[in-house]
């Protein structure tokens, strides 16, 4: 019975291990419904949040980008996507698009690029 016992609570361990684990592969620390970007790369330094669009990303975040996290609520016909572009009022070329729920530590090709976004039904 004392066997039983300690490999009940070895199981119990590995679930909280488990649970653990889970929790912090999700890095990101944005509000839901919200789109966060981090002047850092891996959700650090000075983070900017939106929860709709914005042509003209304030100075201290424009071009300086290197994280990424869309948050947004998914459902059907809602713009759950974020598309990142180059220059302000989405001109230039998309630089990033994130589907809902992703989270992007760091991307070179997207990396102190982005001026401005939007929400989009996909990407
Ligand atoms: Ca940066």
């Amino acid at each position: 019975m004392k066997r039983l016992l300690v490999t009940t609570a070895a199981a119990l361990f590995a679930v909280t291990a488990g649970l653990a684990l889970a929790t912090s592969a999700s890095a990101a620390e944005c509000p839901s419904g919200e789109f966060c970007v981090w002047q850092n790369s891996d959700f650090g330094g000075q983070r900017a949040n939106w929860s709709g669009d914005d042509g003209w990303w304030e100075s201290w975040i424009s071009d300086t980008d290197s994280s990424w996290a869309n948050h947004g609520i998914s459902g059907p016909g809602i713009k759950d996507h974020v598309k990142v572009y180059e220059s302000a009022w989405q001109g230039g070329g998309v630089t990033i698009c994130l589907a809902p729920g992703q989270e992007v530590g760091y991307s070179g090709a997207a990396n102190d690029r982005g001026d401005s976004h939007i929400w989009s039904t996909g990407c």
